[in-house]
């Protein structure tokens, strides 16, 4: 039986000739212009990234390796007694492109335990923050803290570079990150928000069933666990987590230097943050009226009190999808067939946002994309199971997002992508160009 590492690096081989043939043979086709708009305006639409591993069609929504999410679940081999997949075969899935057998998906499963130790001094280094530290200011310290055990940059280092074997190295950093991301999220958990008590991982078990033990939280969370990361894992390349791991990564920093910058991007409360804000607006939103679930008139009233004092609507718009996210209707579903969770008065709301928000947003008239993202529907999922501390949410966001960079990352070596330095012109540049005197 071939290994993830041999299946990837006959994939590598096949694929190299296809980029080379692009840049050398038809480098000077155009993809299209760039206008004002964009180049202010956050390079919306402007294709200049190239990836694989995943794609947004606007209307459709993400597929990975050309599978849609119902596809993706389907497809890979399940944990024993579970209706979702192993992370781990997922992560083949992502790498190579191919659906893991069941023996190749138990394979990672047990690279990865081999891995999942986290360094005592990763411990040591969140012991020595300030508890009230946001926990991805931790969880991103600690990916950066673990830089010292880079092999591509010890390799790097001893002159032993290689631009055609390089993506090794970088593809055994992306293994010791992954296997070592949920433990070190369980530890900043427990420490934080558990009074500092800690729970061993189970051999027995894959990585969505130690995540859910380590988190102290009983079934079925190891299943809302691998539907979360594998729903979080890639959104193609532009999203600012995937697009910073990839442009640190491209000054040929390693994969802990490049993660970790992408977690930081994910932190922001436009993207992965998000998830968080969106609790904390409903779960006020629902204090005020006493813990019960609004009318649909209180509901109206309160977005546009939101929207009329600046503030953005958290869990709705896009800056490329044009509908509902699927990543929302999956965890609608699990909600949906959840006894408990379907009458959950929390997820009620989040319901009753979904039939009310959209319309609001039309006639607010400014968002390209009234329709709810990924981030509209997890926190409710996470309180129901009694992970209530909404600080942390991101965090399980970043373990989900690791799986899609560094599958990218390993990719951008193995065809050196080259450095990113896109150029940037002045605003009077910008006046000439529009006739503006
Ligand atoms: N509520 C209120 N206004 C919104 C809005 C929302 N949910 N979504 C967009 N708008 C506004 C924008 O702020 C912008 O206003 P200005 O012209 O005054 O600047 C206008 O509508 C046009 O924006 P857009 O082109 O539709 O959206 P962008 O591509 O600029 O931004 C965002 C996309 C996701 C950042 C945006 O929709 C937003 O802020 N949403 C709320 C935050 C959120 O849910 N973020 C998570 C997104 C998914 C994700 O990345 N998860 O990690």
């Amino acid at each position: 039986m071939s290994t993830l590492k041999e299946v990837l690096r006959k994939k590598i081989d096949e694929h190299r000739p296809r980029t080379v043939k692009l840049i050398k043979e038809c480098g000077d086709v155009s993809l299209g212009e760039v206008t004002i708009a964009q180049a202010i305006g956050g390079a919306r639409g402007v294709k200049c990234l190239v990836t694989d591993i995943s794609y947004l069609d606007p209307m459709e929504g993400i597929r990975f390796r050309g599978k849609t999410i119902p596809e993706t679940f389907a497809a890979l081999p399940k944990v024993p007694g579970s209706d979702y997949p192993y992370v781990e075969g997922f992560w083949y899935m992502l790498m190579t492109g191919d659906v893991p057998t069941m023996e190749q998906t138990l394979e990672v499963v047990e690279d990865w335990k081999k891995r999942s130790q986290v360094p005592e001094y990763v411990i040591d280094v969140l012991r020595a923050m300030p508890r009230d530290s946001h926990p991805m200011t931790m969880f991103s310290t600690a990916v950066l803290a673990m830089q010292r055990d880079s092999i591509f940059a010890k390799n790097y280092r001893e002159g032993k570079f290689n631009k055609m074997t390089c993506w090794e190295d970088m593809y055994e950093d992306a293994t010791n990150l992954m296997a070592k991301l949920a433990p070190i999220a369980a530890y900043i958990y427990r420490m934080k928000y558990k009074g500092d008590t800690h729970i061993d991982a189970d051999p027995n078990l894959d990585m969505g069933g130690n995540f859910a033990r380590m988190m102290g939280v009983d079934a079925p969370y190891d299943d809302v666990a691998r539907m979360y990361f594998i729903l979080h894992s890639d959104h193609e390349s532009g999203n600012v987590s995937a697009h910073t791991t990839h442009l640190v990564a491209s000054a040929l920093s390693d994969a802990y230097y490049s993660y970790s910058a992408g977690l930081n991007g994910l932190a922001g409360p436009l993207h992965g943050l998000a998830n968080q804000e969106v609790l904390g607006w409903t779960q006020d939103f629902m204090a005020k009226l006493g813990g019960e679930v609004p009318t649909k008139e209180q509901l109206e009233k309160a977005l546009w009190d939101t929207l009329n004092s600046g503030q953005v609507i958290p869990g709705y718009g896009h800056a490329v999808l044009r509908k509902t996210d699927p990543r929302y209707s999956s965890q609608r579903e699990f909600c949906l067939k959840t006894e408990g969770l379907k009458d959950y008065p929390l997820f009620k709301l989040v319901s009753m946002i979904y039939e009310v928000a959209p319309g609001v947003l039309q006639e607010h008239g400014k968002a390209k994309n009234p329709w709810p993202n990924v981030d509209a529907q997890s926190g409710v999922i996470q309180w129901y199971y009694g992970v209530t501390e909404y600080d942390f949410y991101t965090v399980l966001f970043g373990v989900g997002r690791a799986i899609g960079c560094l599958a990218n990352i390993t990719w951008d070596r193995a065809l050196g992508y080259a450095i990113e330095r896109p150029k940037s012109v002045t605003t009077a540049m910008l006046e000439d160009a529009a006739g503006i005197k």
